[in-house]
């Protein structure tokens, strides 16, 4: 059988004229793990449009398989209706599938709603005996026994990030805002690898670098701990997600440092508490993130906070605020949010009546989609892109990185530039599909550099990396 998997990109990540780093982090996990369940006989290759230019009018395999988000539906459903054209039979599956199924199936001969696990894999004995359903349902949800990811299909030097992995999936809470309810909704919406598991996979992978894409690393306790001890030694280096009241709790922080944590992508969400109860982010009330912060930088690990403007307590000041309180507590990187309902959540549910349109191209939360309450849409976007300019201005990268000791200020200043300093040298690589040469100066940055002049090493460093390709 022949296989065409695809991840189909957003027009920003093809712009002829920019592409920005972050389209070219991590590869198509989610289709390697599909692709697992494949027979060794069957011919299969794996498109991301990210990095590459498809090159599909020609090609007519058994089965295109397109996984589908919010915000590539419409390239998705494109692509689809051209395979189809031609006869070719079209799987579409992922959150945004999950989250609109009828829209999703007017696309396709099968549509897949939750993780693909359970329902695929009978999906291929169906198809192989020529019937099948057009609508497949997950309800059992295990990682026991997955075949090994099928990264053999992955073209590794286009990705900063080929190491990317998950032994956990879904999350223990509730957000109004997130997907994982509805994407979930049938069956269990928290589970684990068996830590064994884990660790092979983690084994399997070649290099230092690792990236937990898991929504709560440290959602379950006794996994966390049993992974990090297994991790120790390993001469690992890593990031992940994790959640405030996981950080703020004893023990497992220090355990994941000892394993080589280096940075942490936390969701606080909004300085302003008001907005906490209505957007049911339980865990993040009544908590001191001043003390998630300190915690995280006293032992080591560097924060990427994450920050939703937009929701029904904030005001046109809340722009400043946020960035004056993440450089004050010297918040390495910052992601910034407008706030976006995505279907099937509960906050879209709520919001529907205010919603503008239903584009969803523009559901990239960087665009306003819905009457806000405090200030105006303009207000509102202007206030985000002020967020980023204001936040990675080297005024306040170096204030921020300036309390700090020397070391930990280096490695501040060398991680926050490097993102967001040389962004025509990322697009250089990118475009040239050798990103994966400057998986070097990651890890250097994310270890705790020694010596000066860590804005001019970046830049000589990535130079040379972009007159070696
Ligand atoms: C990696 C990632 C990215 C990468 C995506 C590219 C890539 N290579 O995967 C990058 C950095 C580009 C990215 C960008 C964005 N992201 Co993102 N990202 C993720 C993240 C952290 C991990 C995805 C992953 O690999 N999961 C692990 C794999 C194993 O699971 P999976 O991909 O879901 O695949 C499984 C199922 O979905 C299903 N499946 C999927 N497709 C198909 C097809 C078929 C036929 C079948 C049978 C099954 C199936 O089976 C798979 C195995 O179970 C998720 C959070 C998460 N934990 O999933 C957010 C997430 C997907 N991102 C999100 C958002 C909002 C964005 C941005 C809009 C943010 C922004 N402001 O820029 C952009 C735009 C994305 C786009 N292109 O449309 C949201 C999506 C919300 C939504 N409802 O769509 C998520 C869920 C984060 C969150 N908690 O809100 N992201
Ligand atoms: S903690 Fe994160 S992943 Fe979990 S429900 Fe809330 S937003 Fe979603």
């Amino acid at each position: 059988m022949r296989v065409t998997m695809i991840l189909p990109a957003l027009t920003e990540a093809t712009s002829p004229l920019f592409r920005p780093i972050k389209y070219s982090l991590f590869p198509p996990l989610g289709l390697a793990t599909l692709a697992a369940y494949l027979s060794p006989t069957d011919e299969v290759r794996i498109l991301d449009e990210h990095v590459t230019k498809l090159d599909v009018d020609d090609d007519t395999p058994d089965l295109v398989v397109i996984q589908v988000y919010i915000t590539s539906a419409r390239r998705a459903y494109e692509l689809a209706d051209a395979y189809r054209a031609r006869g070719v039979k079209v799987a579409l599956g992922g959150l945004h599938v999950t989250s609109l199924p009828d829209e999703a199936a007017a696309h396709a001969d099968v549509i897949f709603l939750g993780p693909g696990e359970d329902t695929w894999p009978q999906f291929l004995a169906d198809f192989r005996q020529g019937s099948f359903s057009s609508r497949y349902t997950s309800s059992r949800r295990t990682l026991v026994g997955l075949p090994p990811i099928r990264r053999d299909l992955i073209q590794r030097h286009h990705y900063l990030v080929p190491n990317s992995i998950v032994v956990t999936r879904g999350c223990p809470h509730h957000c109004d805002f997130c997907y994982k309810d509805a994407f979930f909704e049938g069956g269990k919406s928290f589970y684990t690898q068996l830590v064994d598991d884990a660790l092979a996979e983690i084994d399997r992978l070649p290099g230092k670098h690792l990236y937990f894409l898991d929504d709560h690393l440290l959602g379950n306790k006794r996994f966390a701990s049993a992974l990090f001890d297994g991790m120790r030694g390993m001469g690992r280096l890593w990031q992940a997600a994790s959640t405030v009241d996981a950080i703020l709790a004893p023990d497992l922080l220090e355990k994941a440092a000892e394993a080589g944590l280096r940075s942490m992508f936390v969701g606080l969400e909004t300085i302003n508490a008001a907005n906490l109860p209505s957007q049911r982010k339980r865990q993040n009330v009544g908590r001191d993130y001043a003390a998630v912060v300190r915690r995280l930088h006293d032992t080591g690990v560097m924060i990427n906070a994450s920050f939703v403007f937009g929701m029904d307590d904030d005001d046109p000041d809340v722009f400043d605020r946020t960035v004056a309180w993440g450089v004050e507590h010297g918040l390495e990187t910052a992601t910034f949010h407008i706030m976006t309902p995505y279907p099937g959540t509960a906050l879209y549910k709520r919001m529907e009546p205010r919603l503008l349109h239903k584009d969803w191209d523009l559901y990239d939360t960087r665009h306003v989609v819905y009457e806000p309450s405090g200030m105006t849409t303009t207000q509102l976007e202007e206030g985000y892109w002020r967020a980023y300019r204001d936040f990675y201005r080297w005024s306040n990268i170096w204030r921020g990185a300036a309390g700090k000791p020397a070391r930990a200020r280096m490695r501040h200043l060398a991680y926050a530039g490097g993102w967001k300093k040389f962004e025509p040298l990322w697009d250089a690589l990118i475009r040239s599909g050798q990103v994966l040469r400057a998986l070097p100066l990651l890890e250097r940055s994310l270890s705790l550099p020694d010596g000066d002049h860590i804005k001019s090493e970046m830049r000589r460093k990535l130079n040379t990396a972009v007159r070696s390709i």
